[in-house]
């Protein structure tokens, strides 16, 4: 579409918006200020830069597919998450974990990560990025290997990891200096037992006193923030999980810490979106790690389901936005990936767009008011505006290629660069 075309079709769009009482330039003025947290992982499979040829091992997890092109060094994941970026809307963030540390060649234990070893991340993302998160990895490792981690019953296995997770909020609060904005790290470990325990509790103790060993120091907000991710199972962790959703929700209120949600956690029936307004009670701030989950936590490409458009109305509606943290968690190795990235980052701001394009006062007072036949039938008109107009004028106005225009591009990068790998 020609630029003038989708300018006509946004002056419509904001009338039929501003008919429900909503306006749309403010819309998008709020949507510019909100980052998502894009996840470097979708770009190598979770392989990260250890060792050349790395791959994910353990932990549960796993990338399925074998599209060509993946990133096999820091420099090709780099120019990966920049072409991205390009067609991507707004100004966004970038989550790390500690495998993708620029080792330069030497060999770096887990315990022994500095700083210095994201030096080039973060010199590279400082004029493209609102900022940093970060991630201790605590799988694809021989340490790993027996499904226990911070909750080992081995006390030096356990040390060993405890002291990866110091290492690693000093890295979080260096990005977090180096971008003047605060860096979430995130926890999460694949600890659990494939078949049925009889001791739950005392791994349960052992992995609370190693995430207090590991926060004992205390790091500025205002640099480093904590957060602490639930898993209900993983593969070959299907009968017990340590860091199961009560025992992080009571760690994270009980520290006063970022609790994390990952929609793919949880039962299939249970909705993250019904969960984001009760945990924010009791939490100082909230962590997200938004993904589809397909008959497990099988980490697809987020679609604008109506799941990711509730999840939005939930941030939105809730007045909170800037206490959440909208972290990206998916990886498909059967597409190409930085596609992956591209449509699961864009619907996410979609989504974002959505709930913002709602008359929320409003809507609340005829709750109120028990008038639930408007609230229905006002909720139902408003899915089918032209939230697609106005869409394609924000990616206009923020230089990015609107509708599917973006593909084109992915095309010429993949046979330019991607094919040649
Ligand atoms: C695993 C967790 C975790 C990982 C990333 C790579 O089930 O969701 O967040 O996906 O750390
Ligand atoms: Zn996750």
């Amino acid at each position: 579409m020609t630029e003038k075309r989708i300018e006509q079709a946004y002056e419509i769009a904001k009338e039929q918006y501003a008919s429900f009482g909503v306006n749309t330039d403010e819309a998008l003025r709020k949507l510019a200020a909100v980052p998502v947290s894009m996840h470097c992982w979708q770009g190598d499979d979770v392989g990260g830069f250890e060792s050349p040829g790395a791959e994910l091992s353990g932990g549960g997890i796993q990338a399925t597919g074998n599209y060509p092109g993946k990133a096999r060094t820091i420099d090709e994941l780099q120019s990966d998450v920049e072409k991205a970026l390009s067609l991507i809307p707004g100004k966004h963030r970038l989550n790390l974990h500690a495998i993708y540390l620029d080792n330069e060649g030497t060999s770096v234990n887990r315990n022994e990560v500095e700083p210095e070893h994201f030096h080039n991340w973060i010199d590279w993302g400082k004029d493209k990025l609102h900022g940093m998160d970060f991630n201790p990895t605590f799988f694809s490792h021989p340490k790993a290997d027996d499904g226990f981690t911070l909750s080992h019953p081995d006390k030096g296995i356990r040390q060993f990891w405890i002291e990866h997770g110091i290492a690693c909020r000093k890295v979080g609060a260096a990005m977090g200096k180096a971008f003047g904005t605060p860096t979430v790290t995130n926890v999460w470990v694949p600890d659990g037992y494939k078949d049925v325990p009889v001791d739950r509790v005392a791994p349960r103790q052992r992995l609370v006193e190693s995430l207090d060993a590991i926060m004992a120091e205390k790091i500025d907000p205002k640099l480093h923030l904590d957060a602490v991710e639930s898993k209900l199972f993983g593969i070959g962790a299907e009968s017990f999980t340590v860091g199961s959703h009560e025992f992080y929700m009571g760690y994270a209120v009980s520290r006063q810490i970022l609790m994390c949600l990952d929609s793919g956690h949880y039962h299939p029936t249970e909705m993250t979106s019904e969960k984001i307004s009760a945990v924010m009670l009791y939490v100082p701030e909230l962590l997200l790690h938004v993904s589809r989950p397909v008959r497990w936590d099988s980490d697809h490409v987020v679609i604008l389901n109506e799941e990711l458009m509730t999840i939005a109305q939930e941030l939105v509606r809730s007045g909170k936005l800037e206490k959440i943290h909208i972290g990206l968690d998916f990886f498909d190795a059967s597409i190409n990936r930085v596609a992956a990235w591209v449509i699961g980052t864009r619907n996410m701001i979609k989504a974002l767009l959505f709930a913002m394009l709602e008359p929320t006062q409003q809507l609340k007072e005829i709750e109120l008011k028990m008038d639930y036949t408007t609230r229905l039938a006002m909720t139902e008109e408003l899915k089918t505006l032209p939230l697609g107009a106005v869409w394609d004028y924000y990616c206009l106005k923020q230089g990015v290629p609107e509708s599917l225009a973006w593909l084109e591009r992915i095309r010429e990068y993949e046979k330019e660069v991607l094919s040649k790998r």
